[in-house]
């Protein structure tokens, strides 16, 4: 798998080197949600805990980013503060990675550049809050996120709270359907909508433990069906904010984001930051708590995938 001249562009963090080559679970982390999806210091001390998180669990984290040009799989002390402090950090999808790279500048990886990241790493899962989708109006606009295919087009497991409501969750699971992506639910039969654990969508398959989810994964590219797993995780029920609120502050937003002509890479940043306003800062503690519980979720799946090697 590793036909790139990976050195030439990437730094592998050596604890993550070391985990690596000893075939040790490894979890990778994104940082958009560190530079563009939470406020300072609340990104920094989440995305710290995060990789503690990991290891107190005996897995060691990889957050992704680039960094002046460098591609990194997992990042220092001083390079998670940068990530979260940074004025010159920009949102990376996949269209921007290679550019990113030339410029040698500094950019957030998104799911989709994250998934990139751990697959030139050869990192099996990857931990996020909401994964990006098919946002409302996206039949007409087209705005669908390159989350969606760097998921079907990877062998990896994708730890998220499903997604938020800010986009149109049942478009978002007809196109993960189609791409083939089954979408397992961990405890639950129902898709959960990030602040909140029902979307009134269901998922594909309830699973109940990280083991069956480990299987699940062997299963699936053993058989040589290539392409990822998204695993939804709902927040916990103390946790979860009021269903009607959250759907106010959402439309509203939406409504915002219209006016103000705001489109592509743009939106789901503006749409976070006004729900976050409109919400006055509860949206952000639920944000932080559900981080957490699919980080301790993917740490076990990360050491159940390993133990079935
Ligand atoms: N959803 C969130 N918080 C986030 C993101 C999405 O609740 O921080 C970020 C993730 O990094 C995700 C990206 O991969 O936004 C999707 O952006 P877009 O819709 O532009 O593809
Ligand atoms: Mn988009």
């Amino acid at each position: 798998m590793k036909q790139f001249d990976l050195k030439a562009y990437m730094d592998i963090a050596p604890e993550v080197a070391r985990a690596l080559e000893e075939d040790k679970p490894v979890v990778a982390l994104e940082s958009t949600i560190i530079s563009h999806g939470m406020p300072y210091p609340q990104n920094l001390e989440t995305a710290k805990r995060c990789e503690e998180i990991l290891r107190e669990a005996g897995v060691t984290p990889a957050t992704t980013a680039i960094i002046g040009g460098r591609i990194k799989v997992g990042l220092s002390e001083e390079e998670l503060a940068f990530m979260a402090t940074a004025k010159d950090v920009v949102k990376s999808s996949t269209r921007d990675y290679a550019h990113i790279v030339a410029a040698k500048a500094n950019g957030a990886t998104t799911v989709a550049t994250s998934i990139l990241t751990a697959k030139l790493a050869g990192i099996p899962i990857l931990v996020t809050g909401g994964i990006g989708g098919v946002h409302r109006g996206g039949a007409d606009s087209m705005d669908i996120s390159r989350d969606l295919e760097e998921i079907a087009d990877t062998d990896i497991a994708v730890v998220c709270a499903g997604c938020k409501s800010i986009l149109d969750i049942g478009l978002t699971l007809e196109y993960l359907e189609t791409k083939g992506v089954p979408v397992v639910g961990y405890q639950t039969e129902a898709m959960p909508a990030f602040y909140t654990r029902e979307s009134g969508h269901a998922v594909d398959f309830r699973y109940d433990s990280a083991e069956e989810i480990a299987a699940l994964m062997h299963t699936q590219w053993g058989l040589g069906l290539s392409g990822g797993i998204l695993v939804a995780n709902p927040i916990p029920e103390a946790d979860a904010m009021d269903a009607d609120r959250i759907e106010e502050a959402i439309q509203t937003a939406v409504a915002d984001a219209e006016d103000a002509g705001i489109h592509g890479k743009q939106i789901t940043p503006f749409l976070l930051s006004r729900v976050l306003e409109a919400t006055e800062g509860d949206s952000l503690a639920s944000n932080i708590a559900l981080v957490y519980n699919n980080t301790r979720l993917g740490a076990a799946i990360a050491k159940a995938y390993a133990a079935q090697a």
